[in-house]
């Protein structure tokens, strides 16, 4: 009796420690050819904080869920508690590509291929002591990444263990910002409140910007938590699977990309407005480092695949899209 007791919870802890690993968190990040380690999630190792890191450990790498109670979390601003400072702010040039490398917690590659990435700053005095307060409307968006006109993810380029490129807005004032990295997985959002969110902030100086101080002033802020809702068009999508793999108008979550010009405002519509647009094209992923996966992905998060052959109209309309950007207004 007692030690068949004991067995199930050893195969409980397996299992829980296999989903708890199958998910995954910045490894390494670049910035002005300078790569940093990301620390392991504290689950994973809480030991792990190597000195020279510039990306806030996470508490744990299971996903912030879209939720109403999750999107309310304060886990929303820098991923799961504590994200307290990084030992380290990287230095950037303004205008310059910075990258995001994930691994996941059993140090295999990303496991998720459906949805996309999308990354924030928040400007403030100093990086290691900047801590939004949830409510505050200070991060603006610089860059998302979708799919491709084929449909392919930007996910699944970390999937096969490529890094993530954003540019880093070339005007903006220089000094010190959290760059908050949020990738969204999609893979269940056909059902409300199961799309999830990896989030995490990394503490970046930027130098040689061409704004001042008031170039700002135009972005659209959004606080987080708050920026997002269950019902959000990119993150409660039940037509996911309708569209036989191939590219359908995505609606990102959140605010105008800053700085966008009138066509990428188009790809990023505000959340009010709900309309299925077009795929962005106007943020292209950079990727590097080209290696196939060899690490078998864990059943836990093996995306899961639907289909049927229902025409889609959404497909017609971003046909439309493509050729008048204005027909999808
Ligand atoms: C934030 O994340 C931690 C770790 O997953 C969790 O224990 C906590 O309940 C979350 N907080 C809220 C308010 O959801
Ligand atoms: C994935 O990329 C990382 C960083 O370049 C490398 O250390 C790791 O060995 C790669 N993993 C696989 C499975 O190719
Ligand atoms: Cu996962």
């Amino acid at each position: 009796m007692k030690s068949a007791t004991l067995n199930q919870y050893s195969l409980l802890i397996l299992a829980v420690t296999g989903m708890t690993r199958a998910h995954g968190t910045i490894d390494i990040f670049t910035a002005d050819g300078v790569s940093y380690p990301g620390p392991e999630s504290m689950d994973v190792d809480p030991e792990s904080l190597p000195s020279d890191s510039p990306v806030r450990q996470i508490y744990t790498l299971e996903p912030i869920l879209s939720t109403v109670m999750d999107l309310a979390s304060p886990n929303m601003t820098c991923g799961p508690a504590p994200a307290s400072s990084a030992p380290a702010t990287a230095s950037v040039t303004a205008g310059s590509t910075i990258s995001f490398h994930y691994r996941s917690g059993n140090n295999g590659v990303w496991p998720h291929d459906v949805g996309p990435v999308i990354t924030y700053m928040y400007r403030c005095t100093s990086a290691d002591a900047c801590m939004p307060s949830a409510g505050e409307e200070g991060w603006f968006k610089i860059d998302q990444q979708g799919m491709d006109e084929k449909g392919v993810w930007a996910q699944t380029a970390m999937m096969h263990n490529e890094s993530i490129g954003v540019v880093i807005p070339s005007n903006i004032p220089d000094g010190d910002y959290l760059v908050r990295h949020e990738v969204v997985t999609l893979q269940n959002a056909v059902n409300r409140g199961q799309a999830e969110f990896y989030v995490s902030c990394t503490q970046v100086h930027v130098k040689g910007g061409s704004g001042g101080s008031g170039s700002l002033a135009g972005a659209e802020m959004v606080a987080f938590p708050g920026a997002y809702a269950e019902d959000d068009a990119g993150l409660y999508v039940p037509d996911l699977y309708d569209h036989d793999g191939k590219a359908f108008p995505y609606a990102f979550p959140g605010p105008a990309i800053f700085g966008a010009t009138p066509a990428i405002a188009v790809a990023s519509p505000s959340p009010s407005s709900r309309v299925p647009t077009t795929v962005s094209t106007a943020t292209t992923a950079t990727h590097t480092a080209s290696v196939p996966p060899s690490t078998p992905v864990l059943a836990s998060c093996t995306p899961r695949k639907q289909s049927n052959g229902r025409a889609s109209v959404q497909q017609q309309r971003l046909v439309q899209g493509r050729l008048n950007p204005a027909s999808l207004r």
